[in-house]
């Protein structure tokens, strides 16, 4: 009896459920780098170049250590283009030899659609097909339904207390570290002049890389995205290298300066391991541990080590049991009703609005912005302008080499568009310039003014805002959360209502008409 167990390319994890009993002598592993992955969005091209160098090096692992692997490349005249495709065409090859598979083994895929396919396999192949639980994730989806079912509204911050003490994750008895369970509010320095974050920690493409870029560009370059000087990480080996160098180098500053953003300075003290993560090279529970570890060593201090922990035990966990516990509807939500278009300079970066221009650049460059950026500067952006959520959903998916839609749907829907009505956030994050300005130094070198509110050289956050609440007067009018920002819009004069109307109506024309960029870039 021969099971076949397939490995995609974001379950890189030795520790995979698939993998637990795995007989060396007997089943074999599929891996593929397949068009239907690489191309049901257009990747960014270092996200590709990433993955398929990570699948590859795995492979090589998993053949070192004595298993049977069948690695399908994707220049390999043979690839038969999509997953089930390959795992038919081995069945079949070997179905009258003494290495018949009798059983398909899987890992609970990161997406809904990928989920569907596998489940119609068995009846199309003929073999029983298991599909087990992703364990890697410190949440099952049955313990997220159990918290949110019945719940009008699914905070994280109640979800992420469960975690802390289900994990007995920074608690000193039934108490949380420090009598807080928060330290939010203590995380939002801007970053003071003349401190800089220490480089990003980087890896020369070895041969195995060097043949990927050369496959990546050959086969897609058309999809967006720089891929010059790649240099992530590509071995678990590598991504253990990046966590430590964070937590001895970065850390320590990470909850201060979490919110800040600086021009040219596209790393700052975050950590950079979504990447790694979210591919399976490292795993939650062993960076959490670490970083708990770092303080109760006295090594960083307790608003940094509970603002990561928060982020990697409370919202990305809470953001896949969102995902699973509302799709396939989820995917539908547009709450507000946004219809706009995505702008043409989200591919270009050629716009005038320098904070925007910054970001797009950065993630053009990187596959990578951190979160303030993706939020407060191109989500807020989404958002003000009622930027559809099919169109931000695509670009988030596209452009990030951290982005599959269990993590990136949530984040977009959920928690930059407000297309779910309130279900994952209480109120919308929408911000004018001055948020931006406190924030960065983005505002010293835009054409816009920050400080001017209407008129040609206003910043248009400024006047988009409040246009923003005006529209969306029905929807969100009633929302407690957003109480102050409403009377202060209705104590306006009609006058400057009709003004802020009007430089947006001035504003979204030239967006369509691609107007809205600078002359020379
Ligand atoms: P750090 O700031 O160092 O944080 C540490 C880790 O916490 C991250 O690696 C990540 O695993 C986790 N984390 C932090 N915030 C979130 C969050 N909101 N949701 C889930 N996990 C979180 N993250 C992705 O991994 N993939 C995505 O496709 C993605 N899309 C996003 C889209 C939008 C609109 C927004 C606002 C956020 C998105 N995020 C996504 C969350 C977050 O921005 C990234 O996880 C983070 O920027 C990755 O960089 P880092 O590893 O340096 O993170
Ligand atoms: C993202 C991605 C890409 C670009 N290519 C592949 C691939 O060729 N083979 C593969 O197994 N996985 C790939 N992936 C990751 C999958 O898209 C991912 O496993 C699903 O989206 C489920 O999360
Ligand atoms: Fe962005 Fe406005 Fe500042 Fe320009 S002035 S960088 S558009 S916030």
């Amino acid at each position: 009896m021969a099971c076949l167990r397939l490995i995609l390319g974001d379950q890189l994890s030795h520790s995979l459920a698939s993998l637990q009993d795995c007989d060396k002598n007997q089943d074999i592993i599929l891996m593929a780098e397949v068009k239907t992955e690489a191309s049901y969005v257009k990747h960014h091209k270092k996200k590709i170049a990433f993955l398929f160098s990570a699948m590859r090096h795995f492979a090589a692992e998993l053949t070192s250590s004595g298993h049977q692997v069948f690695y399908r490349k994707y220049d390999d005249k043979e690839n038969k283009g999509s997953l089930f495709d390959e795992v038919k065409a081995f069945c079949e090859k070997i179905s009258d030899t003494d290495k018949a598979i009798t059983d398909i083994i899987l890992t609970h895929p990161g997406e809904y659609r990928v989920l569907a396919d596998m489940q119609s396999w068995q009846n199309k192949l003929g073999i029983k097909v298991v599909i087990r639980q992703d364990d890697r994730f410190l949440a099952s989806l049955e313990e997220f339904a159990n918290w949110a079912e019945g719940r009008k509204q699914l905070r994280m911050e109640y979800f992420y207390r469960e975690m802390r003490k289900a994990w007995y994750c920074l608690m000193d008895g039934d108490k949380p570290v420090g009598n807080k369970w928060n330290y939010d509010s203590a995380n939002r320095k801007a970053l003071p002049k003349g401190m800089s974050p220490p480089p990003p920690t980087t890896f020369e493409p070895d041969d195995i890389t060097q043949e990927v870029i050369t496959l990546v560009k050959d086969n897609f370059s058309d999809h967006f995205g720089k891929l010059e000087r790649f240099n992530f990480a590509v071995t678990r080996a590598q991504a253990l290298q990046v966590l430590s160098v964070f937590v001895a180098e970065r850390l320590d500053n990470f909850g201060d300066y979490q919110d800040a953003m600086v021009q040219g300075e596209p790393w700052m003290y975050h950590s950079h391991i979504s990447f790694y993560l979210n591919c399976g090279l490292l795993t939650p529970k062993e960076i959490i541990e670490l970083v708990e570890n770092a303080y109760r060593h006295g090594h960083a201090p307790l608003n940094a080590v509970e603002g990561f922990i928060r982020q990697v035990l409370g919202w990305r966990e809470y953001v896949r049991g969102l995902y699973w516990f509302k799709m396939p509807s989820y995917q539908n939500e547009n709450f507000l009703n946004a219809k706009r278009p995505l702008p043409r300079f989200f591919w270009d970066a050629n716009t005038k609005m320098n904070c925007l221009s910054q970001c797009i650049t950065e993630t053009s460059d990187n596959a990578y912005a951190h979160h303030i950026q993706r939020l407060m500067v191109l989500g807020n952006f989404a958002l003000l302008a009622g930027l559809h959520p099919d169109e931000v959903n695509e670009w988030y998916l596209i452009v990030y080499a951290d982005a599959y839609e269990w993590v990136e749907m949530p984040n977009v829907t959920g928690m930059i568009l407000f297309a779910d009505g309130g279900l994952l956030a209480s109120k919308p994050y929408a911000a004018s310039g001055s948020y931006i300005n406190k924030m960065s130094n983005y505002c010293q070198h835009c054409h816009y003014n920050v400080k001017e509110k209407l008129g040609a050289q206003a910043c248009p956050f400024n006047y988009l805002y409040w246009d923003f609440l005006e529209r969306n007067k029905e929807q969100l009018g009633s929302n407690p959360r957003l109480g102050m920002p409403y009377r202060t819009l209705n104590k306006m004069t009609d006058e400057k209502r009709l003004a802020i109307s009007r430089d947006s109506q001035i504003f979204f024309k030239a967006l369509e008409n691609n107007e809205e960029v600078r002359t020379a870039h």
